[in-house]
């Protein structure tokens, strides 16, 4: 495995290259080119310069998130092949500058769903939550409004204000995909960029929705270890992958991490992992908040999740997830710098035991 961590590019993100290259262990990066719209061609010359800026501060660019979807293929539009021919060229052009994971994901209308972006914990820190009770009580309008008010002042990943401007119409799109239609079009899509990815090596791994179930109606269908299989003989190809993400998998307390990532042995091509502490699981008032990343301060097991990854041969990168905001950091929430460094470094703690342990068998 890489130990490397997220980050959104020196325009957007409060946190350095510089200041990641001193976190122990980590050796790479995964970004995004920020301000692309998803549909769009990326040129080569953008993701060299990418590139450049961070193998300039002694780091590697390892892999992209996200390439976004665009609309049109998720709910198959009429005009969806033209934009799957702009992603296959945005592929080549990432195979050519030697750039081989390819974060994604296939969600309507949403990406990542919370009700709170900075709740705050008994020892002071703030965390990611979301409560069932506080989101059957808004609108979904006024989800992306409450989103962009708690991002003290960054932009959210998949929350961008241009598109949340257009919830209504994004609804309108979706309202005759139900859960087939979203799957049949997602093979369509991977179907279609299968040649360019085997072409230049370009491993996809899909990001699982987060939460793992349906919110505002809205069809989710990358949820569980079932789906998550049935994917994967669809398109029964390396280079369609899977980002392995223990706290989207793990909102649902069904799935069992570990057992996942064995069953998918050889098509995790990226991990995120992340802890999560529940409060409540009932129906009605399920509650959890985005706990630190070791074992027992929330309801993983961490140990077994990367112990999972190791024995599976997992050699992928791996990045700390959403972290707390500690020590009067202000940064995007969930992405600040000292509690995903200290998710990095407890990870690979975590990795250099369970290794050692084995090569002494
Ligand atoms: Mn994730």
């Amino acid at each position: 495995m890489e130990m490397t961590m997220r980050w959104y590019g020196s325009r957007y993100d409060t946190v350095t290259l510089q200041q990641i290259r001193q976190v122990p262990g980590v050796t790479g990066v995964i970004s995004t080119l920020y301000d692309t719209t998803p549909g769009e061609v990326w040129t080569r010359e953008a993701i060299h310069a990418l590139k450049e800026e961070v193998e300039a501060a002694g780091l590697r660019l390892s892999g992209i998130e996200s390439v976004n979807v665009c609309d049109s293929i998720k709910v198959g539009d009429a005009d969806r092949d033209k934009y799957i021919a702009n992603y296959i060229e945005t592929l080549a052009n990432l195979g050519k500058e030697d750039i081989h994971l390819v974060c994604y994901n296939f969600m309507p209308v949403f990406d990542w769903t919370r009700t709170e972006l900075a709740r705050v914990r008994a020892d002071g820190s703030t965390v990611l939550a979301y409560n069932q009770k506080a989101i059957d009580a808004i609108d979904a309008n006024d989800l992306a409004a409450s989103m962009d008010k708690m991002s003290n002042g960054t932009v959210l990943p998949g929350w961008e204000p241009e598109r949340m401007a257009k919830v209504q119409e994004l609804f309108e799109m979706y309202k005759d995909v139900d859960g087939e239609k979203l799957f049949q079009n997602l093979v369509y899509f991977l179907k279609a960029i299968m040649p360019v990815c085997n072409e230049y090596d370009i491993k996809m791994a899909i990001h699982p929705d987060d939460p793992a179930w349906s919110v505002f109606g809205l069809t989710r269908i990358i949820n569980s270890e079932k789906n998550i299989l049935r994917l994967m003989e669809a398109v029964d190809d390396v280079h369609n992958g899977v980002t392995f993400c223990s706290g989207s998998y793990g909102t649902n307390l069904e799935n069992d991490l570990p057992h996942m990532i064995r069953v998918l042995k050889g098509r995790i091509h990226f991990a995120h992992v992340r802890n999560l502490h529940f409060n409540d699981t009932s129906r009605e008032n399920y509650d959890f908040e985005e706990a630190c990343h070791i074992s027992k301060d929330g309801n993983f097991d961490m140990y077994e999740i990367v112990k999972a990854l190791y024995e599976t041969g997992f050699d992928g990168p791996i990045r700390p997830d959403h972290g707390r905001m500690i020590w009067g950091e202000k940064a995007m929430p969930g992405y600040g710098l000292y509690d995903r460094a200290l998710g990095a470094t407890y990870i690979q703690g975590l990795w250099e035991a369970i290794e050692k342990n084995a090569q002494r068998g």
